[in-house]
Parts: structure tokens; sequence; C-alpha cells
């Protein structure tokens, strides 16, 4: 059963025609050292292909996920308030290529917005949403950055006139980070955000019932997001993994506050990248992903660790999520 929607939402990849994509790129070289190392691990970024991203949507539509649809209700239930803190003439830095939704949402709430510069790693989706953006809010100055927001950034200097500059990391991003590299982020966003502030979502330790269900969805669309990992690899590097012999694992791991995602093999089998050879036991598993939950005193801890002085936090009733208003160092 699992198989037949995975089929239905996947472009296998894994055909004989499957060209050996270049081995000298990034996502060659992880996929060799995940393969090559015990246990075996992957970082979750590689899921964001054009299909993997469809998928992702999708999944922000599920009625088991709830983090999308909680985050936006908490910030359309607080725009006001969180606009009058952005103050007159701000500017909004997004750190990943933005949901359009959510900084619609914000930038409607605010008083005469005056720069967005969403920054992103692929360019094509950050292309794709700043000019729909443009095109909606012609008197807003629109700048993507195609950067990588884990490294040390360095973004255009204010505009004259302008207010704060406010980042603004939805979606508990942050979640999918180690501890390490959350407090790295957070300590870069403190640099460029200096005597500003950041619009941070975190998703909060909850039922791990209610976890479960949100990563382990009816339609299966979790399942084939963990799965089109592999299938990227087959179309991009030509590993021919057997999609259907990956299961899809995700549960939650109390002592460690995360949700983790494997892909689990069903049996003994070998897969190939360039020269080399892979064995996965059955019941070998490829870890693909750590969401990490917080509680609010937690997140407001980790960003005073990294210099920021925690402000106001909006929640909903059921304290699914957090929304945290942050001040960036002076
Ligand atoms: C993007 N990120 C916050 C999602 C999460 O919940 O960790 C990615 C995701 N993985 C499975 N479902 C959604």
């Amino acid at each position: 059963m699992l198989t037949r929607t995975l089929t239905k939402l996947l472009d296998a990849g894994d055909s004989e025609s499957a060209e050996v994509g270049a081995l000298d790129s990034a996502f060659a070289q992880d996929m060799l050292r995940a393969l090559a190392s015990r246990p075996r691990s992957i970082s979750p970024k590689y899921f964001y292909d054009a299909q993997g991203s469809q998928l992702f949507d999708r999944i922000c539509e599920l009625p088991e996920y709830y983090p999308t649809r909680t985050e936006l209700r908490i910030l359309t239930a607080n725009a006001r308030e969180i606009g009058a803190h952005m103050g007159p003439r701000a500017e909004i830095v997004e750190f990943g290529a933005g949901s359009l939704r959510k900084i619609r949402l914000l930038l409607d709430a605010m008083d005469r917005p005056a720069r967005y510069l969403p920054i992103d790693i692929s360019g094509e989706h950050l292309a794709q949403s700043a000019a729909g953006l443009q095109h909606d809010y012609p008197g807003l100055d629109v700048q993507p950055l195609e950067a990588d927001y884990t490294q040390r950034l360095l973004l255009p200097a204010r505009l004259p006139g302008a207010g704060q500059r406010v980042g603004f990391f939805p979606g508990s991003t942050i979640g999918n980070f180690t501890p390490q590299e959350a407090l790295h982020f957070l300590q870069i966003a403190g640099q460029v955000l200096r005597g500003g502030a950041l619009l941070l979502g975190a998703d909060l330790i909850k039922d791990p019932a209610v976890l479960h269900a949100a990563y382990n969805d009816s339609q299966g669309v979790t399942a084939a997001f963990n799965v089109n990992l592999l299938a990227r690899a087959n179309r991009e590097l030509g590993t021919r993994f057997m999609l259907d012999q990956f299961a899809h694992s995700a549960f939650y791991n109390a002592p460690q506050q995360r949700i983790e995602m494997h892909l689990v093999s069903r049996r003994r089998q070998q897969v190939a990248l360039g020269a080399e050879r892979h064995e996965f036991d059955e019941g070998e598993a490829l870890h693909t992903e750590n969401s990490y939950k917080f509680t609010v005193d937690g997140l407001r801890a980790l960003a005073q660790q990294a210099g920021f002085r925690p402000g106001p936090v909006w929640t909903d009733e059921d304290r699914l999520f957090s929304v945290h208003w942050l001040h960036a160092p002076s």
C-alpha cells in the first residue's frame, strides 16, 4: 500500500537509463561520505530539489502536519502587535526563499516596509518568490540574495532613512540544525541584524503521539518526501537505489527532544556510486533528518547564548508552536 502511494508521488528516477551525474557536486560528495560512514547520515538540505520542494509544500497542507498552519494562525492573530514591534520603514531579512503567505502577512501589518531581502542557497526558487512579491508590492525594494545563510553573510548597507533590520526565520527550520549549528546560525543572524531583531518560529515539545502523526501522515506524503532523497540520488548521481526496498521511518527520540527520520533497507542490497559499491544490510538505515522540538524557555536560553535578548513570545492556545521576538545584539 505504502509502496503504491510512493510510486504515485515520486518520479522513481531509478530507470536503467539514469545518467551518472557529476560526482564532484556537494550532493555526490556528501552521499559518498554518508554511505561510507557508520551510522550513515546525510544533511536534510538535500531533500529540497524541485520534487522535494513540491512534496514539502504538500506536507504543509496535510491534516496531521500542524506546524505550518499553526504558525500562520499565530502570525495572523498577532500581526498588528508584531508590526508595531517592527516599527516604521523596517527592512526584513528572510532566511530561506520564503513562504510568500507568511511574508505577505507581515508586510501587510507593517508601517511602510522599506526593503525585503530574502536569502536562499537556491537561486531559482528565490528569484521566483522575489518576482512574485515585487509584482504585488511595487513600492517595496525587493533584493533577493543567493547565499548560504549558515555561513558568514555580507548584506547590502541599510537604505537611507530605513528603520530597524528584522530577521524572519519561520517554520521551525532552526529545528533541522544540530544544537551547535543552531547556535552558530543565531550568532551569524545576530551579526547581520545588529541593533534590530529576529522573528523566529520554533516547534514546541508536545505529546509524542501528535509528533509521530505529523511525520507519519496517512497519505504517505512524508514517506515520499523522505524516499525522494534516494530518487534524487538516482536522477542526479545514477545510484540506482531501489526505492521500494527502503522504508520510511520517523519517530520521536524523547531524550534528544527530536523527531528522527531514517530510510531503512528492507533487505540486504548493494548501491553503486561512481566506482564505489556500498552494502546495506537488512534493517540498516540512512539517517536523513532531525527535527528538534523546543520548550519556550529552552529556545530563549539558546538565543541568549548567541547574544539575543528575548522579547515577547506568541503561541497558539494548544501551545503547539511558538513565535519569538528576539532583540539582536547592539
Ligand atoms: C522544514 N522543516 C522545518 C520540516 C520539519 O518539520 O522538520 C521538514 C519536514 N520533514 C518532514 N516533514 C517536514
